[in-house]
């Protein structure tokens, strides 16, 4: 089945009773049981409900993996896979990463003896420089957020199948329309459903989709007995949303390209960070594991000021200032103070996160408002 079907009708299959064409809410949090276990399959709500697994099923379906997972956000997902870990295990992640993910890590996990390097992966190789015997789990996202850096995931891959260490990709950005990173080697894949997957700005949501049996098992074992799940009602919002990825992926590449190259030419604008640039430090591994470059751009106005930065946002006006992206309207966020406030200055600083820089997160609106909002915004 192509990605364009499998969006649709991936994973799902009519409903028995009476044929409805999408999955019934069963909203429910227990199963009648003729005796003490004799069920339908289903128990009780948190371990498994029939809407929650058609979603697990479609994203298993999108990300080409066996087994999907879904989780009360993203985070919570994230949450599962650090809990596959043991004191003393070590991690190696990007440097630039969701600032929600570094506090998880940095506040929650080292508390717990979790020991973390961030590092920069633009060159991959760097990764095996910080292996030990202790390293148990490589994470990445690609593209980063907010700097829209490129992680060779194959690369990543080779390295971590080499010393037995297991590879998550955050695909929050790329979605599996335009990357599918169990197909590049990882083993465990993870988005922010609250963003692209969901596209409608409505649910907080996670997954994660892996291919093996055994690690499938675990983390099904953490979901259930962790309790970060879902309730039936996203469930099926989210299928929703998922059946018209493919279409708003296509849009959101488009329009795009079409605001990076604006910004570019732009005389205030220092720099813009987006993958589709031939300038981009990555840009040839971009085209190798991505199908397009999306529509998540990241830029920095001449002189780096903090009050004009907070300006242009302010005075944007189809652009709404707001945490999160991927839904069908375009937002607008400036990561020092929002996304990103909770990684130290020093640190964010390190990484390109300065206090003029804006992320956009271009939506599926006429191309020619967003670039004449962006035009009197900027002036
Ligand atoms: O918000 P939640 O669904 O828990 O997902 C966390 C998360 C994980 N990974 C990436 C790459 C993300 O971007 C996010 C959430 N990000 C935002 C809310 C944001 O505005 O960047």
């Amino acid at each position: 089945m192509k990605f364009n079907t499998k969006t649709i009708h991936g994973g799902q299959e009519h409903d028995k009773a009476y044929g409805a064409v999408m999955p019934p809410i069963y909203q429910t949090s227990t199963y009648a049981q003729t005796t003490p276990g004799g069920h339908k399959g289903f128990e009780y709500s948190r371990t498994h409900n029939p809407t929650r697994a058609a979603l697990e099923r479609s994203f298993a379906s999108l990300e080409n993996g066996n087994f999907g997972l879904a989780f009360g956000s993203g985070l919570a997902a994230i949450d599962a896979v650090m809990k596959l870990l043991k004191p003393g295990d070590e991690v190696i992640s990007t440097n630039d990463l969701y600032g929600g993910s570094y506090r998880l890590f940095t506040q929650i996990y080292e508390d717990f003896g979790i020991k973390f390097h961030f590092i920069g992966m633009e060159n991959a190789d760097k990764i095996e420089d910080f292996v030990t015997k202790n390293t148990k789990l490589i994470w990445l996202e690609t593209p980063t957020n907010p700097m829209l850096n490129i992680i060779d995931i194959k690369k990543a891959a080779s390295i971590a199948e080499k010393h037995g260490i297991l590879l998550g990709v955050d695909n929050t950005f790329a979605t599996p329309y335009l990357q599918q990173p169990l197909i590049l080697g990882a083993d465990i894949v993870m988005h922010s459903a609250t963003k692209y997957l969901g596209g409608h700005s409505d649910i907080v949501m996670g997954a994660l989709v892996v291919k093996d049996q055994e690690l499938a098992d675990r983390l099904y074992f953490i979901q259930n007995a962790s309790g970060a799940i879902c309730g039936p009602q996203d469930s099926f919002l989210m299928l929703r949303g998922i059946k018209t990825l493919h279409v708003r992926m296509q849009r959101h590449c488009e329009n795009g390209k079409a605001v990076a190259e604006y910004l570019n030419n732009h005389p205030k604008i220092e720099k813009v960070y987006w993958p589709g640039f031939k300038s981009h430090p990555n840009h040839e591994i971009a085209k190798s594991q991505m199908s397009d470059f999306g529509g998540m751009i990241s830029f920095t106005t001449k002189g780096n000021n903090y009050n004009e930065a907070i300006k242009i946002v302010e005075n944007l006006k189809i652009f709404t200032l707001a945490e999160s992206l991927g839904g069908v309207e375009s937002l607008s966020g400036h990561p020092a103070s929002m996304t990103h406030a909770s990684i130290p200055k020093e640190e964010r600083e390190k990484t390109g996160v300065v206090d003029s820089l804006i992320r956009l997160s271009v939506g599926i609106e006429d191309e020619n408002d967003l670039i004449e909002d962006l035009r009197q915004a900027i002036g």
